[in-house]
């Protein structure tokens, strides 16, 4: 069946504007030109057709004006943007062809595009998926960043160290952003305030002595399905404000102006490589401030191009904080309400209070963001004073709530010990909070933001997480997403509860070959990539065991690795064992001065030398580190995957979206009960997951209560004991015998208990081991395996991030759909 889209997709005028391309950008034929070249043409092709799309949307918007959602974000992690252009223009067939009968491959093409990686992992990831999903679904939204000039660095790995290259993503330009400095703004840092008072009596406060920076705009068009809409994703990149007239200088001005360039060019220089660590630095609390005040300021002079009554702005504009990273946002509305548009304080209030809503994505405390009051107010003068009249009228209601309570104070304050918590402001000053899955916003309730909750509880709220089906299956699994539109149709593209009518094919035996034969092709695709760029040879026959994300203690990728050593050890020990053949994969970035998860990198690559180059135990275990794990190499990843590692210690992965993908793929959970994966579980059934370890209810006892020794497990179980022993001696780093020492001491701190093994990765080894053997014996029964594979693939509707948006909109933003008009 050709899809209605393809027909209207012009292949004949497509062909010609590639060639057409080559020639003009490159004065090349064909023939001649370079893959990248191509790449280039082809995409300039695309964005061609796109762009028809865009300006109308953007014209239906301005003459219906809808309630818009600005999704303020540090981190939007795109990936590649032309394949998932192609396929949300339902042009992937036409596309295909004609690159074919130019002699090009498609997939070659693709290829050549960098990732677009403004992103660390899951909450930046999650944004790029919510904007696929507000395109897809018709609502009027803006996504609002940063347009750094390096992304998250390039991981290689040397001699089983991870190194970090710089990430040049924008040295070929980036064909499909479109510059737009007629929306140029000015961002104000640091100086002082001044006021005066006006003929009225009225206080004006005024920012002076300060330096600026000038904010553009680069837009990228985000393509709904199917559907004609084309959003837009806005990130601002930095200039400075005046060029030098050298001959117009005095020393001060000149020393000014040096200072502002240098601002201008530091600040959108680089994504902060931490995944949930906070560090307290000044520029990141620059990039905040840039590109909030610039988002914010287009937003009101959007509104204030239509309307008159900016005490009304909140009817057209709600503000998603993506973790508190945005949460400036709302001193700077207030800033701007009062101080440019002479709204009283309570006026600007009722706005913000009903235009602001946070989402939080981590109860790890190292993650909060609190400012130091000096670095803070030096920087934003204005701001500050209006974060501190904030406070003063959070703390009295408070004080009226709990009177003489000082412990409350002490707790909730937004100021307090020196510091400005970011946190505290998004919760006082929003009219939503969210956590991103059912546990983790428990979790919220009960624990970390109690006292928030028991003030405000209808503030609260889960959304929990999904991902795009347009990119990681039907994109990244093209194989599964054709076996799944021939059995089912293709409605599941734009709603994913659809493949519940898999579900009559679980037991089909034709249906299981069928599906089975798609995971060893896709297992074959991935062996071929391992093959290329790590050297070693997989057998894809062998079960598929994949750890992918960011590296973390809490995530016990050590737990992990400690297991294979584990197996390892057995193999040698009892050669005959039944043992069914495992290629254990991971792919993880260790933040930059994160020494355990650096070590933890060299510990899976020293035990992976060891193993793959043993011949006694006859290829039975393979272990791979995948380089630089990112979003394009996840879409192959995650379709050919077996086994999905989500092994958190309870309570601490706020939700996880990987497991999510990989449900999707068909790959089984193997898990503790954290984050999503309790809705996960429940969707799919316990029969159809492998479940391990301490519930979070115990994590949390034993962090409050104590009780806990990983001495005890160490003495008395022999297993446990000597993989750690082998950390320390030389096993795996023979010439360094102490190399992993600082692993060790991370379980085991002799000298301190309470500092031991916060990851409660040795209490949860034998049950992780237990469920590992059931990994196995699971997949030797060759059917059951095949139907709980497909079962996942049936159950995971409810993790498209269509479903999430769908919540926020009902719940919290309160859109509607924006109709275009039939075409002419
Ligand atoms: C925090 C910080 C702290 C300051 C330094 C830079 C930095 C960069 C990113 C973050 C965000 C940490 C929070 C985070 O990524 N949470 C993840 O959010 C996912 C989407 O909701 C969720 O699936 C993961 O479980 C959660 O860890």
């Amino acid at each position: 069946m050709i899809k209605k889209a393809a027909l209207s997709f012009d292949k004949d005028l497509f062909k010609r504007s590639v060639v057409y391309n080559v020639k003009t950008l490159y004065r090349k034929s064909m023939e001649e030109a370079t893959p990248q070249q191509i790449f280039q043409a082809v995409s300039y092709a695309i964005k061609d057709a796109i762009v028809d799309k865009w300006m109308t949307t953007q014209e239906e918007y301005e003459k219906q004006d809808p309630k818009m959602v600005y999704y303020l974000s540090m981190e939007f992690l795109m990936g590649r943007a032309l394949g998932n252009n192609i396929i949300n223009l339902q042009a992937h067939e036409p596309v295909k062809e004609a690159l074919e009968e130019l002699g090009v491959d498609i997939n070659a093409i693709e290829d050549q595009e960098p990732d677009a990686a403004l992103g660390n992992g899951g909450l930046g990831r999650l944004a790029a998926c919510f904007l696929d999903s507000l395109a897809t679904l018709g609502y009027p939204a803006y996504g609002c960043g940063i347009r750094y000039r390096y992304g998250m660095f390039k991981q290689q790995i040397r001699d089983g160290y991870q190194i970090e290259v710089p990430d040049n993503w924008l040295e070929n330009g980036n064909p499909f952003e479109l510059r737009r400095p007629e929306y140029a703004k000015e961002v104000k840092f640091g100086g002082y305030v001044n006021v005066y008072v006006d003929e009225n009596g009225r206080s004006n406060f005024k920012q002076e002595g300060y330096q600026s920076v000038n904010a553009i705009p680069y837009d990228l068009p985000i393509v709904g399905y199917g559907n004609g809409i084309v959003n837009t994703l806005r990130i601002w990149d930095a200039q400075p404000v005046e060029c030098f007239r050298l001959e117009s200088f005095d020393k001060g001005d000149y020393q000014k102006a040096v200072e502002q360039e240098n601002l201008a060019k530091n600040i959108v220089e680089v994504l902060y490589p931490n995944d949930n660590h906070y560090a307290g630095k000044e520029l990141r609390l620059k990039q905040q401030y840039f590109f909030i005040s610039a988002s914010v300021q287009a937003a009101v002079a959007k509104y204030m191009r239509k309307h008159e009554d900016i005490r009304r702005f909140h009817e057209k504009v709600t503000f998603q904080l993506n973790d508190t990273h945005p949460t400036v946002a709302i001193a700077e509305l207030m800033r701007i309400l009062m101080d440019e548009y002479y709204l009283t304080w309570d006026e600007a209030w009722a706005v913000t209070t009903k235009t602001c809503a946070y989402t939080n994505h981590t109860i790890m405390s190292e993650a909060l963001e609190k400012w130091p009051i000096e670095l803070f107010s030096r920087l934003l003068p204005r701001v500050y004073q209006i974060v501190e009249e904030i406070n003063r009228r959070f703390v009295k209601q408070i004080e009226q709530i709990y009177p003489g309570n000082h412990e409350k104070i002490r707790k909730m304050a937004i100021i307090y010990d020196g510091q400005v918590k970011m946190a505290h402001l998004a919760i006082a000053s929003g009219y939503s909070v969210n956590g991103v899955a059912r546990l983790h916003t428990e979790i919220l309730k009960k624990q970390e933001l109690r006292d928030f909750y028991e003030m405000m509880p209808n503030k609260f709220s889960n959304k929990t997480n999904g991902i795009t089906q347009r990119r990681f299956l039907l994109h990244g699994n093209p194989l599964l997403a054709d076996w799944i539109t021939f059995h089912i149709g293709s409605d599941w593209i734009t709603d994913l509860t659809r493949l519940t009518k898999l579900k009559v094919y679980a037991d089909d035996e034709k249906a299981q070959q069928e599906f089975m034969n798609i995971k060893y092709k896709n297992k074959i695709r991935l062996a071929e990539y391992i093959l290329e760029h790590n050297g070693i040879e997989v057998d894809p026959r062998s079960i598929f065991d994949v750890q992918v994300k960011r590296l973390h203690e809490y995530k016990r990728q050590l737990l992990n690795i400690l297991h294979i050593m584990h197996l390892y050890n057995q193999l040698k020990e009892h050669p005959e064992m039944p043992f069914y053949p495992r290629t254990f994969i991971f792919g993880a970035k260790a933040a930059a001065g994160y020494r355990n998860a650096k070590l933890t990198i060299k510990l899976i690559n020293a035990v992976g030398e060891a193993i793959n180059n043993d011949a006694s135990i006859c290829g039975k275990i393979k272990v791979v580190f995948i380089e630089d794990y990112k979003v394009s190499n996840a879409e192959i990843i995650f379709a050919a995957s077996d086994v999905s590692e989500q092994i958190s210690t309870a309570s601490k992965e706020a939700s996880g979206t990987g497991n999510m993908k990989f449900m999707l793929n068909g790959a089984i959970t193997l898990g503790t009960m954290d984050g999503a994966n309790v809705e996960i579980v429940e969707e799919v059934g316990e029969e159809n997951a492998v479940i391990f370890g301490l519930s979070s209810d115990e994590v949390i006892r034993y962090e409050n209560f104590g009780g806990y020794d990983p001495m005890e497990i160490f003495n008395n179980n022999s297993d446990v004991r000597k993989v750690l022993m082998q950390l320390i001696n030389g096993t795996y780093s023979k010439n360094d015998p102490d190399l992993f020492r600082p692993l060790y001491n991370s379980l085991l701190n002799t000298l301190s208990t309470s500092k031991a093994d916060t990851y409660f990765i040795l209490k949860d080894f034998e049950s992780y081991a237990e469920a590992q053997k059931k990994v196995e014996a699971a997949y030797r029964d060759e059917k059951g395996w095949a139907r709980s594979a497909i079962l996942n693939v049936a159950c995971s509707g409810k993790f498209s991030s269509d479903r999430t948006i769908e919540e926020y909109v009902k719940d919290i933003w309160h859109l509607d759909k924006v109709v275009l008009p039939l075409k002419k």
